[in-house]
């Protein structure tokens, strides 16, 4: 299973740890790439100095190598390009949109671009514009997700473009990284099941509500913002669905009452342990994440189970 991304990048193995914003911390990132994966900071809203620390807490926790994730929706995300760029980080994850503005900055400093993209036209623009290879993430995923899922999107993107292909959502264990290849890709991107990692620095409650959750527990908000975000349900999603009901109602819904719903959300769950009123962000696969485990102890199940899988 050591594939052209694991030589790319320097990795033992081809597991990227998903970037979830206010979650993913240097000390996630550093755990997972010392089990052998690649762990990345999550840029999400912070301004580029908060994302700095982190990237200092990463090197000196470990020597492998790293990734940042810039949220491109963010107002910060200028900012968090150049301390990347300042800290010589060697690999970066984009979501959320288009890194084409910052490609030439990136190529000027050797840092290796992998967008996730929600879609083959994008796929094949990010390869056009340079990018080492695309995480194609599909809508089982938590957090912002696009319209298709991992296993239609993931095919389609790998026969449309010539670098690898990392697949992302609703894969948590061994049978979803051995699906994932089966499909073509060179790699996985796991997010959910590293919420419950003992290395994640989230609020206990929201460790538990993701080893609670069944398999119909997720549901998507923000539809209709064009900014969809799976989150848990809850008191807040409820409420999400009252109000996007409401607008829909009228002949120009006002967006931004929703847009306001989701204004500190997910501190509120991440670091307050808000199961009501915070945003849970997590995937369609937080049913089959029940238990809590060290990083090394999650990427040898994903490795050893794959492997056993795929030799068949
Ligand atoms: O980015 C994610 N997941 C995220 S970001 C996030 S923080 C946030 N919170 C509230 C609202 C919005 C964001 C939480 N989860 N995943 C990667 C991803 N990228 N999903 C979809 C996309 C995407 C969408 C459009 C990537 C590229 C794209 O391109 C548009 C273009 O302009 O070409």
């Amino acid at each position: 299973m050591k594939t052209k991304i694991c030589e790319i990048l320097g990795i033992e193995y081809p597991i990227f740890q998903g970037a979830m914003a206010w979650i993913s911390d240097g000390e996630l990132a550093a755990a997972v790439s010392n089990a052998g994966g690649l762990g990345i900071i999550a840029g999400g809203n912070a301004p580029g100095e908060v994302v700095r620390e982190e990237i200092k807490k990463a090197k000196a926790l470990t020597d492998k190598p790293f990734a940042v994730n810039i949220m491109l929706l963010s107002p910060f995300a200028d900012e968090v390009v150049n301390v990347v760029c300042e800290e010589g980080v060697k690999v970066v994850t984009t979501g959320a949109g288009s890194p084409a503005k910052y490609m030439e900055k990136f190529n000027e400093h050797n840092i290796a671009v992998i967008p996730v993209i929600p879609s083959v036209a994008i796929a094949q623009k990010m390869e056009k514009l340079g990018a080492k290879a695309v995480v194609a993430e599909g809508m089982e995923a938590g957090g912002h997700i696009g319209k298709l899922t991992t296993m239609t999107l993931v095919p389609q993107v790998v026969d449309a473009v010539s670098i690898p292909v990392i697949a992302a959502g609703g894969i948590a264990d061994g049978r979803g990284v051995a699906a994932a290849f089966m499909l073509g890709a060179e790699g996985v991107q796991v997010g959910t099941r590293f919420l419950t990692a003992n290395e994640c620095n989230i609020h206990d409650n929201y460790k538990n509500a993701v080893i609670k959750a069944k398999d119909i527990d997720s549901v998507i908000t923000g539809q209709i913002t064009g900014h969809p975000v799976r989150v848990l349900r809850n008191k807040l999603a409820r409420l999400y669905d009252k109000v996007e009901k409401e607008e829909l109602k009228k002949d120009t819904p006002d967006i931004s009452r929703i847009e306001e719903l989701g204004k500190g959300a997910l501190q509120k769950a991440v670091k307050e342990g808000d199961m009501d009123n915070g945003s849970i962000m997590a995937g369609q696969i937080a049913g089959m994440v029940n238990k809590r485990q060290s990083c090394k102890e999650i990427i040898d199940e994903l490795m050893t189970e794959g492997k056993a899988l795929l030799g068949r």
